[in-house]
C-alpha cells in the first residue's frame, strides 16, 4: 500500500517521470502486470477517490492524476511488449465502456491484459453507445467484448448491451467488470453465455485457460 499512496502524491503532481520511475522500479525488479494493475495503479486511484471524497483534491487535481495514470499505462504497455515474447494469435476481443460512463482506467487494464497474452484488441475508451458498439463489433467481429461500468445507474445500461451483443450473428463472448462487480450481483441482467469477473486476477486466469493462452517466453 505504501507504494500506491506514494505513487498516488506523483499522479497528483502530475509528475509522469517520478511516476513512471516507481513503476519501472517495479517492473525491473519482477513486479508482475497483475500486481502493478492491481496492487499499486488500483490502489493509488483508489486513494485518489478517497482525498477528494473528503475534499482534500479538487476534480482538476482527479483529472491530472488520471491522465498522468493513463500515461503510466501506455508506458508499461510499451515496455512490456518490447520485453515479452509472447506469440500473437488471430483471437481478437474489443473493450469498451457503457453509454456515459467515462471510468476507463480499469478496462484499459483488462485489454491490455488480453494483449499480453497475444489477442488483438481494439480498445474503445469510455462512454461508446451501443449502436456504435454494435456496428464497430459487426465490422471486426471480435470473438469477445469486454464492458466495463462503475457507476450504478448505469448497470440500468447492462441488460440492452448484452442482449444485443450476444445476438450479433457471430455470438460474441461477452465479459463484464469493474468496480461494484465485486460489491454486487448482476447476473440478472446477463444471460448463460455472459461472464462477470470480480477482478484482473479472474481475467488472467481464464485467458491462460485459453486454448491460445499459454504465454511463451522463449526467446529474448
Ligand atoms: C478517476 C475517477 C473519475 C474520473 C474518471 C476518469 C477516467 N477517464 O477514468 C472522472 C473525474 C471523470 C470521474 C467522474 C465521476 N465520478 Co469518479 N472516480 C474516479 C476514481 C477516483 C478512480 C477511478 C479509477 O480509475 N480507478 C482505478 C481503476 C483501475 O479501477 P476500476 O475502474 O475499479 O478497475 C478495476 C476493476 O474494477 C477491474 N475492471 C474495471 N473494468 C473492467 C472491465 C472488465 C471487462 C474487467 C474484466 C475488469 C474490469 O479492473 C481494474 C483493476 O482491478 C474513483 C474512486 C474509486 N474508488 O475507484 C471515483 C468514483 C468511481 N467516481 C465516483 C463518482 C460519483 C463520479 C461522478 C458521478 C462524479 C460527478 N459528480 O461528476 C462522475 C461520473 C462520471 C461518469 N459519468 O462516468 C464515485 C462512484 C460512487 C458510486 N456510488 O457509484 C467514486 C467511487 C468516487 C467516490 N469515492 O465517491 N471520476
Amino acid at each position: 500500500m505504501e507504494k500506491a499512496i506514494e505513487l498516488a502524491q506523483l499522479l497528483l503532481q502530475g509528475n509522469q517521470d517520478a511516476a513512471w520511475h516507481l513503476i519501472d522500479e517495479e517492473r525491473v525488479s519482477g513486479s508482475d502486470s497483475l500486481h502493478i494493475y492491481e496492487n499499486i495503479l488500483t490502489k493509488a486511484m483508489t486513494h485518489i477517490g478517497y482525498l477528494w471524497e473528503t475534499n482534500k483534491i479538487t476534480v482538476a487535481d482527479e483529472h491530472l492524476a488520471t491522465s498522468t495514470c493513463d500515461f503510466l499505462l501506455a508506458q508499461y504497455f510499451w515496455h512490456k511488449k518490447r520485453e515479452d515474447r509472447t506469440s500473437n494469435h488471430n483471437r481478437k476481443a474489443m473493450f469498451l465502456c457503457v453509454e456515459d460512463e467515462q471510468h476507463y482506467l480499469g478496462i484499459k487494464m483488462a485489454s491490455q491484459l488480453f494483449a499480453e497474452h497475444g489477442w488483438q484488441t481494439r480498445f474503445h475508451g469510455p462512454n461508446l453507445p451501443l449502436d456504435y458498439a454494435k456496428k464497430a463489433a459487426n465490422e471486426w467481429k471480435p470473438e469477445v467484448i469486454c464492458l466495463s461500468f462503475s457507476i450504478l445507474y448505469h448497470a440500468e445500461h447492462l441488460s440492452p448491451y448484452i442482449k444485443e451483443l450476444e445476438e450479433l450473428p457471430f455470438r460474441p463472448q461477452i465479459i463484464i467488470g469493474g468496480r461494484l462487480v465485486t460489491r454486487y450481483e448482476f447476473r440478472r441482467y446477463g444471460s448463460d453465455r455472459t461472464v462477470f469477473f470480480r477482478s484482473l486476477n479472474e481475467v488472467n486466469d481464464w485467458l491462460e485457460h485459453q486454448p491460445n493462452g499459454v504465454r511463451s517466453n522463449v526467446g529474448t
